[in-house]
C-alpha cells in the first residue's frame, strides 16, 4: 500500500488516529519507531528546526528538501503542513506536484494569507477570501499525480477570532472544493468550541484537530466527538530543545561530559538509527573486494566471567576502555594498518557486539565449545593473508605492522618479557613457547623463529616467551589452517580445541610455524586488574 493510501485509511478510519510531529530524517524515524501510524511534518517544527520563524522564512523548496530526508527515513504517510500553499493556486500545484513525486501523503493548507504567521501569535488574523482558497483547494486536487493523495483545508476562523457561523460555513465550502478533510484549529484553553464544531460538523468529512493548548481535555471526548485525526504537533521540537539545553548547559558548566554521558543518547544508537548495518552488508555486495587484501578474523565470543558486573549485559570485547569498547580499539588498530575486512565470531551476548563495518560470524554455542569451533564460524574467511587475533588484547601499533611484514606461512607473535607481566606461569591459562632461538639483544625486528612447541605448563627455564593471541597466516598458511580444522571437525576433535591444540596437530605433522618476538607493548583483558592496566596502556 503506498503512503498516500494509507493516509487516506487513516482519515477514513472508525477509530480515532494519531500523527506526532517530526521536523527532519531522524525524528521522522523515531516517530515512526514509536509506533505512530503517520507523521504531521509541522511547518512551526521544521521551520524552528532550521533556526528561521514560522512565517515562510523557509523557502518550500527547503521545506521540500527536508521532507525528501523525512520520507527516506521513515515508511509511515507524512501530512505536511503546507501553510497556505506557499502562494496562489499557482504555487500550490507546484508544490503538490513535487509532493506527489517524493511520496508525501497529504499536505494542508489554511485559509490565510502568504506569508503566514504562526496561529498563535496574535489576535483576529486576516483569512484568505473563500473563493480563492476554493479555487487553490480545486486546482490542487486537479493536479495532483497520485489518485490518493489528500488535501486537508485548514480552518482558521475559531483561532482567528471569526466565529463558529464562519468556520462552519468555510468547512463547508472547502469540502464542496473537494478537500479530503477539514483541520480545526483553536487555540481556547478548553476543548469546548472544538468539540461544539464536531458535533455540529457531524462527520460531514474527516475532522483533524491539534490540541496544543487545550491538551487537558481527554481524548476519549474527541473520540466521542468523532475526530478522525489527532495531531500532536510539536512535541518532538520541544523535547529536542530542552533536552539540547540542558546538556549545552551543563558542558558549558562542568567542562566535562561526565555529567551528562550516562543521559544522553549513545553514539551507537544513533548508528543503529542510521541503520549502519545496512549499509556494511551492502558494501559486501558492491564494494570491489581485493582478494589480496590482508583480512583479519576477531575471536569475540566469550563472556570474560571474570570481569563480573561488566559483562552481565555485553561480553568482554564490547567492555569500555577508557570511552571505547575494547573490541573498537582493537578493529581501529587494524583500520589504520590498512585492513578493513575484519570478521568479529560472537558468542556471548551477541546482539551487543553491534559496531559497525564488520562482518559478524556467531558461535551460539560458545559456552559448550572452544577457541576453533569460532575460529571455524569464520571458515570463509580463512582464505588468502589473514590475521588472527583474540578479542581481548590490546598493542601497540608497531606490533602489527611488524607481523604483517613477515613471509612464513603461520606466524605468531611472541612476547620474550612474558614473565614481566606475571612471574608465575600457571598464574592463568597462558600460551607459553618453545621456540628455536631465544630473544636476545641481537634480534631483529625481522627475524622469524621456529616454534618448536606451545603449551601451557612448561618448566620455567624452557620457556621462550607467551604467544599473545595474534598471528598471521598467509595464503598457504591459511589453507594449512583451513584443512587441519576440517580435519578436526572430521574426527571430532574440534570441539573444544583451543588454538593451542590446533597449533599443536599442525607441528606433529612437521608443518612450520614460525614467531617473532616483542617485548612487552601489549596486554590482554581478563579481570579488573587488567582493564585498570588497559586504561593506563593507552
Ligand atoms: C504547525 O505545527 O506548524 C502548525 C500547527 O501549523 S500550529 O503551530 O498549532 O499552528
Ligand atoms: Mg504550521
Amino acid at each position: 500500500m503506498t503512503t498516500s493510501a494509507e493516509l487516506k485509511k487513516l482519515l477514513y478510519s472508525q477509530n480515532t488516529e494519531f500523527l506526532m510531529e517530526a521536523h527532519d530524517g531522524i525524528s521522522a524515524k523515531i516517530v515512526e519507531e514509536s509506533g505512530f501510524k503517520g507523521i504531521w511534518a509541522s511547518g512551526l517544527a521544521m521551520s524552528a528546526a532550521l533556526g528561521v520563524r514560522d512565517s515562510n522564512e523557509a523557502s518550500w523548496t527547503q521545506i521540500l528538501e527536508i521532507l525528501e530526508f523525512m520520507a527516506d527515513a521513515s515508511q509511515i504517510p507524512i501530512l505536511v503542513d503546507g501553510d497556505t500553499g506557499y502562494g496562489n493556486f499557482n504555487n500550490l500545484r507546484r508544490a503538490v506536484r513535487k509532493l506527489c513525486q517524493r511520496g508525501i501523503a497529504g499536505i494542508c493548507i489554511e485559509d490565510k494569507l502568504f506569508p503566514k504567521t504562526n496561529s498563535f501569535i496574535g489576535e483576529g488574523q486576516p483569512l484568505a477570501d473563500i473563493d480563492e482558497f476554493c479555487g487553490k483547494i480545486k486546482a490542487g486536487k486537479d493536479i495532483q499525480l497520485d489518485d490518493d493523495f489528500s488535501i486537508i483545508a485548514r480552518v482558521e476562523a475559531l483561532i482567528s477570532g471569526w466565529g463558529m457561523e464562519e468556520a462552519l460555513k468555510r468547512a463547508n465550502a472547502y469540502f464542496e472544493a473537494g478537500a479530503d478533510g477539514i483541520l480545526i484549529h483553536s487555540k481556547q484553553r478548553d476543548g469546548v468550541e472544538i468539540i461544539k464544531f464536531l458535533d455540529e460538523w457531524a462527520n460531514r468529512c474527516p475532522v483533524i484537530i491539534v490540541p496544543t493548548t487545550y491538551y487537558r481535555t481527554p481524548t476519549q471526548k474527541f473520540r466521542e466527538s468523532k475526530t478522525s485525526i489527532i495531531i500532536w504537533a510539536n512535541h518532538n521540537i520541544r523535547s529536542a530543545i530542552s533536552a539540547m539545553r540542558e546538556t549545552s548547559r551543563r558542558i558549558y558548566r562542568d567542562q566535562s561530559l561526565i555529567g551528562v554521558e550516562d543521559s544522553i543518547s549513545s553514539v551507537n544508537e544513533i548508528f543503529e538509527l542510521a541503520d549502519n548495518n545496512e549499509l556494511a552488508e551492502a558494501e559486501k555486495i558492491y564494494l570491489p573486494t581485493n582478494q589480496d587484501e590482508t583480512k583479519a578474523i576477531i575471536l569475540a565470543a566469550s563472556r570474560g566471567k571474570e570481569l563480573r558486573d561488566l559483562t552481565v549485559n555485553r561480553p568482554k570485547c564490547m567492555v569500555d576502555v577508557r570511552g571505547l569498547p575494547l573490541l573498537r580499539r582493537l578493529t581501529t588498530t587494524f583500520n589504520q594498518a590498512g585492513i578493513r575486512k575484519i570478521t568479529v565470531v560472537r558468542g556471548y551476548k551477541k546482539s551487543a557486539v553491534n559496531l559497525p563495518s564488520i562482518n559478524y560470524e556467531d558461535n551460539d554455542e560458545f559456552e559448550t565449545t572452544g577457541e576453533v569451533t569460532s575460529l571455524s564460524r569464520a571458515m570463509a574467511q580463512i582464505t588468502g593473508d589473514c590475521i588472527f587475533s583474540y578479542g581481548d588484547i590490546l598493542f601497540r601499533h608497531y606490533v602489527l605492522d611488524q607481523l604483517l611484514e613477515t613471509n612464513s606461512d603461520i606466524v605468531l607473535v611472541v612476547d620474550a618479557l612474558w614473565q614481566g607481566r606475571d612471574p608465575n606461569p600457571q598464574s592463568r591459562t597462558r600460551d607459553l613457547v618453545k621456540c628455536a632461538e631465544p630473544f636476545t639483544i641481537n634480534y631483529h625486528d625481522e627475524d622469524e623463529v621456529i616454534l618448536n612447541a606451545i603449551g601451557h605448563d612448561f618448566v620455567t627455564q624452557e620457556i621462550q616467551g607467551e604467544w599473545i593471541g595474534l598471528a598471521k597466516f598467509s595464503e598457504s598458511g591459511s589453507k594449512k589452517i583451513h584443512d587441519e580444522i576440517i580435519a578436526m571437525q572430521e574426527d571430532g576433535s574440534i570441539h573444544n580445541a583451543s588454538m593451542k591444540d590446533l597449533f599443536e596437530r599442525l607441528l606433529k605433522k612437521q608443518e612450520p610455524i614460525h614467531i617473532i618476538y616483542i617485548s612487552g607493548h601489549w596486554l590482554d583483558i581478563d579481570n579488573a586488574d587488567d582493564l585498570t592496566d588497559a586504561q593506563k596502556f593507552l
